[in-house]
């Protein structure tokens, strides 16, 4: 199987039996809808598949679980319970949890969202980075949860949650922290939150050559274990984050692999994707997208990863308006999102302290933004993962000394040493150039503002207030972004501005 058994739900427990609600995500896919009763209790389910819905769901004496995502510390788990046993993630992480209570969870590798109800608990949880965002609402003797914020509109106002996150204008609607379960009693509604992963804080020393070593294995296994069965798809820039997962995934597959690269017509890195590409002998495509027909994704972007930073949402532009472009079957992809966190490769100075300024406050507030939500590619139908942010691999590159990270002159040095025989020179030396940038979507975001009469100094306020505004139309009101446009949003926060200046106010 190609992609995991579910990559989105709905799930719902409820004390009676009462209406549920419909499943409204934006994830695309098969869908399931299951309602089962347990000694007086009412679960639904309802899951976007892959074929085999079951394989996301598992059953024992008076619980139930339902998982969005997948693994990738199977083998390692499986030594953990008698063999022969589980097949599914769903049902590994059920056996755990009969071994270990809610503990299990800070076993976990791996990329999902889980509701766990096990009698009078519930157990919402979330893998250590939060990569599938995990949203709830909860009134006594009802918790339902969801992987989209939008699919928890239609539920009646849940109470306020000190341990979740509000989502703007949803009343009673949180997030789930990133790396934490959320442990509910149905019949009262009260919540405990357990942490199961927190970001390191202490930096590790480790001589030159031992620590390429460990960067090298660690991504490796990372990438093996987001493989899958059949030549993975690697979307790649040319950069050496995306340009060693390509490599690793290339060393791991029989056959080519396929790659793909994205440009505008103002800006493309097909070039360097090319250079690498042909190195590697993959299979490789260019896909070009217009700068209107980037711009008009905006809603689509805010739609899948209902984030209301407007600098994620750049980032993530360019990459929603690829995966759009990309037909056919649901594929499995690999990206090289998130290296430039642990790794400081956002930073462009030299001096260490502000290096690890930076990773400090980067890793302290990455929770929310679900810039890696695999919602992205799953409104076409695919499955992203992320193998810098396995754990065992943000672990280590997050306390690596960041001597090791800025090195005679380099940026993420111990990740250029780590590839330099997979690669060619030009890739391993080449400086960063992030996905924004590459594909002229910060510089062409700012055009339209300023093109709609909104001062130089204003624009990055005035994102903010667009992202804002797409949020509210396409998750706070349920509009598909097909019918939400770039231009309107725009113009109305262009229409505010103007006139707060002209009032002086
Ligand atoms: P960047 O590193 O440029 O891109 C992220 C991934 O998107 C790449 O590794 C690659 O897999 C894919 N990609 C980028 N450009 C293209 C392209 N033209 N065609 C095909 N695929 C492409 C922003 C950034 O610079 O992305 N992300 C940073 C930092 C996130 C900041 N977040 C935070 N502080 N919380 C990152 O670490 O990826
Ligand atoms: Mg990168």
């Amino acid at each position: 199987m190609s992609l995991p058994a579910a990559t989105g739900f709905l799930a719902a427990v409820r004390e009676g039996d009462e209406s549920l609600p419909l499943a409204a995500l934006a994830t695309a896919g098969l869908r399931d809808d299951t309602r089962e009763e347990f000694e007086g209790r009412t679960v639904f389910s309802g899951l976007v598949h892959s074929g085999a819905p079951d394989g996301a769901r598992a059953r024992g004496r008076g619980t139930s679980l339902v998982l969005a995502g997948e693994l990738y510390n199977r083998e390692e788990l499986r030594s953990l319970l008698p063999s022969g046993d589980p097949v599914g993630d769903a049902e590994l992480v059920l056996a755990l949890f009969e071994r270990y209570d809610l503990h299990a969870f800070r076993l976990l590798n791996g990329r999902f969202a889980i509701l766990l109800h096990a009698g009078p608990r519930v157990l919402l949880a979330t893998d250590h980075a939060g990569s599938v965002p995990l949203y709830v609402s909860v009134l006594p003797g009802r918790v339902t949860a969801a992987t989209e914020a939008k699919a928890l509109r239609g539920v009646a106002a849940g109470r306020a949650l000190r341990a979740g996150r509000a989502v703007r204008r949803l009343p009673g609607v949180h997030q789930v922290p990133a790396g934490t379960v959320l442990e509910t009693s149905l019949g009262s509604g009260t919540c405990t939150a357990h942490r199961t992963w927190a970001p390191p804080l202490q930096r590790r020393i480790l001589p030159e050559a031992d620590a390429v070593d460990a960067v090298r294995e660690s991504l490796r296994r990372a990438v093996r274990a987001r493989s899958g069965q059949a030549a993975p798809l690697v979307v790649l820039s040319g950069g050496i984050d995306s340009s060693s997962v390509a490599a690793l995934a290339a060393l791991g597959t029989d056959g080519p692999i396929d790659t793909v690269s994205m440009g505008t017509d103002v800006a493309d890195e097909f070039p360097q994707s090319r250079l690498v590409a042909e190195h590697l002998g993959t299979a490789h495509r260019e896909i070009t997208v217009t700068t209107a027909d980037l711009l008009r994704r905006l809603p689509h972007a805010v739609w899948a990863a209902e984030s209301l930073d407007p600098d994620i949402i750049e980032y993530l532009l360019p990459l929603t308006a690829l995966y759009l472009r990309l037909e056919g079957p649901g594929r499995r992809i690999l990206t090289g999102y998130g290296a430039d966190i642990p790794l400081g490769g956002m930073h462009r100075e030299d001096r260490l302290p502000a290096l690890d300024s930076a990773l400090a406050h980067d890793m302290a507030t990455y929770d929310g933004l679900n810039e890696m939500t695999p919602v992205l590619s799953g409104i076409s139908g695919h499955w992203s993962t992320h193998p810098y942010w396995d754990r065992e691999v943000l672990d280590l590159l997050v306390t690596l000394e960041s001597g090791l990270k800025r090195r005679y002159g380099q940026d993420k040095w111990v990740l250029r040493a780590a590839m330099g025989d997979l690669l060619p020179s030009q890739t391993v030396l080449r400086p960063k150039l992030g996905v924004h940038e590459g594909s002229g979507a910060t510089s062409s975001f700012s055009r339209l503002l300023t093109g709609a009469g909104i001062e130089p100094s204003r624009v990055h306020q005035a994102k903010r207030l667009v992202v804002q505004e797409l949020f509210d139309a396409v998750v706070v009101a349920g509009r598909h972004p097909d019918e939400v446009e770039t231009a309107q949003a725009v113009q109305s926060v262009a229409d505010r501005l103007g006139h707060r200046v002209g009032t002086g106010s």
